[in-house]
């Protein structure tokens, strides 16, 4: 199955289509990670869901690449003002991951291998706008962006994917992750310029 989020209309990214707010156009890569790159051994990957009553849901690796996966065409955003247009990823939606999970929390907080953590409402997490990406135009992700497998919200500001997912810990309360202790925005929208509060 293929998606193709907000503002990606062609089979080419368009030059001259509108950019969120003080963004610029990059044909690169950049790499931003806040430490180094954890080495993530796929023999011992899991990830994991806690709901507030405390059940957990877990997958192995090999559980987690039976799930069903799309592929998706997005524009991604980072707050340090670069975008990039029509990326291509494959990846679990997490509402494929949310299929069975009991909750009734709002919040949720994106924990990575590594120690980084940022902050989400579930409600953007669902209907067709999140993955846990393993593949990036048509390779398996390479560990420096995430690799083996990284969270994909592409209409929040790149920050909030975060890298070397490992859980998602569903919260009543919406507390600031990493970066959003260190200044940036509770939640992150491009295109309302949310970078910092
Ligand atoms: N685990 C983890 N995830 C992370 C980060 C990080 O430092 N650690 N940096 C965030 C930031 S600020 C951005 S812009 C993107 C960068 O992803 P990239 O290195 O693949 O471009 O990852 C986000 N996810
Ligand atoms: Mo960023």
């Amino acid at each position: 199955m293929g998606v193709v989020t907000r503002g990606f209309g062609g089979r080419r990214p368009d030059p001259d289509r509108e950019l969120p707010p003080g963004q610029f156009l990059t044909q690169d890569f950049p790499v931003l990670s806040a430490g180094p790159t954890p080495n993530v051994d796929e023999a011992h990957w899991q990830l994991e869901i806690h709901a507030e009553t405390g059940e957990v849901h877990r997958w192995s690796w090999e559980q987690f690449l039976a799930l069903p996966a799309q592929d998706v065409t997005t524009d991604i955003h980072c707050v340090t003002h670069w975008t990039k247009l029509g990326t291509t990823w494959r990846g679990v939606s997490l509402d494929t991951l949310f299929e069975d999970v009991e909750t009734s929390a709002d919040f949720v907080m994106a924990h990575s291998y590594g120690g980084y953590t940022t902050n989400l409402p579930l409600q953007d997490l669902l209907d067709g706008q999140a993955w846990v990406a393993f593949e990036f135009e048509g390779e398996p992700l390479d560990p420096v962006h995430g690799g083996p497998a990284r969270l994909l919200v592409p209409h929040l500001y790149f920050w909030k994917s975060a890298k070397w997912l490992h859980g998602l810990v569903m919260q009543d309360d919406d507390e600031p992750g990493f970066w959003e202790r260190n200044g940036y925005h509770l939640y992150g929208d491009p295109w309302l310029e949310q970078r910092y509060s």
